[in-house]
C-alpha cells in the first residue's frame, strides 16, 4: 500500500470529497487537517500554495477538480468513453459556476458590496442556476451525470455542506431535494459511512 496523506483545513469544504473519494478506495490515508496559525509555514510546501493536496509516496497532488477526476479514474468512477467523460466534466463545470458565485460574496470585504453581490445573486442567479441543478441531478436518477455512480457525486456529496453555507439559502434541502438525497446517497455507501463516522466534526 502506499503512504497517502491528505492536506486540508479542519473542515470539510474541497477536501472532503478527496476523503470521501479515498474512502471509498478503500485506501488508508493520513489525514492532515492543519490549523490556520500553522498554514503559512506550510503553504510554500504546497504546489500552488493551496490546499487540498493530496500526496502519494512523497509526490504531491493539487487542485480539488483534478485530484478528484485522478482518483475517480483510479476507482472506477469514470464514463465509459470520452463522451461520457464529457458529461461528469460539465456538470462539475456547472458546479464550480454557482460556488464561484457563492465565494465572490464570501470573500467580499465591503459589507454594502456583498450584501448586493448576495441580492444579486439570489435575485438573478441561484434561481435558474439551482433549479437547473436540481432538475439535472434528477433526470440522471439521483446522480451528477450518467445515472450512475462517478466521482462528480463525490466533488458534490463532499462539498455539500460548505456549498450550503456560502448560498446561505436556509429552505436549499426543501426547495431542492435531490441535493441532500445525492449526499445521503454518497455518504451512505458503507466504505464511506465508516469513514465519516470516525472523522473529525465540523459543520462544512
Ligand atoms: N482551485 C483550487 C483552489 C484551492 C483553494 O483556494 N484553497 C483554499 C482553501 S479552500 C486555500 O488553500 N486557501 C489558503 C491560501 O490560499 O493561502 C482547488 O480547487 O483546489
Amino acid at each position: 500500500m502506499p503512504t497517502v496523506k491528505v492536506y486540508y483545513f479542519q473542515v470539510k469544504a474541497a477536501g472532503e470529497s478527496i476523503r470521501l473519494l479515498l474512502a471509498y478506495g478503500g485506501q488508508e490515508f493520513e489525514d492532515i487537517r492543519v490549523a490556520r496559525e500553522d498554514w503559512p509555514e506550510l503553504k510554500p510546501s504546497m504546489p500552488f500554495g493551496q490546499m487540498p493536496v493530496l500526496e502519494i509516496d512523497g509526490k504531491k497532488y493539487a487542485q480539488t477538480i483534478a485530484i478528484a477526476r485522478y482518483l475517480g479514474r483510479k476507482y472506477g468512477l469514470v464514463g465509459k468513453d470520452i463522451e461520457e467523460d464529457f458529461q461528469i466534466d460539465q456538470i462539475i463545470e456547472f458546479f464550480n459556476d454557482i460556488r464561484i458565485k457563492a465565494a465572490s460574496v464570501f470573500y467580499e470585504t465591503d459589507e454594502n458590496m456583498k450584501a448586493k453581490k448576495q441580492e444579486e445573486n439570489e435575485k438573478n442567479h441561484y434561481p435558474v442556476m439551482l433549479k437547473k441543478l436540481d432538475e439535472i441531478i434528477t433526470k440522471n436518477k439521483g446522480h451528477m451525470a450518467l445515472g450512475k455512480l462517478t466521482w462528480a457525486d463525490f466533488v458534490f456529496a463532499g462539498m455539500y455542506d460548505a456549498f450550503k453555507f456560502l448560498l446561505k439559502i436556509s429552505d436549499l434541502d426543501e426547495k431542492y431535494p435531490s441535493f441532500k438525497k445525492l449526499q445521503e446517497k454518497v455518504l451512505s455507501i458503507p466504505k464511506v459511512k465508516a469513514y465519516c463516522d470516525e472523522a473529525p466534526k465540523s459543520d462544512f
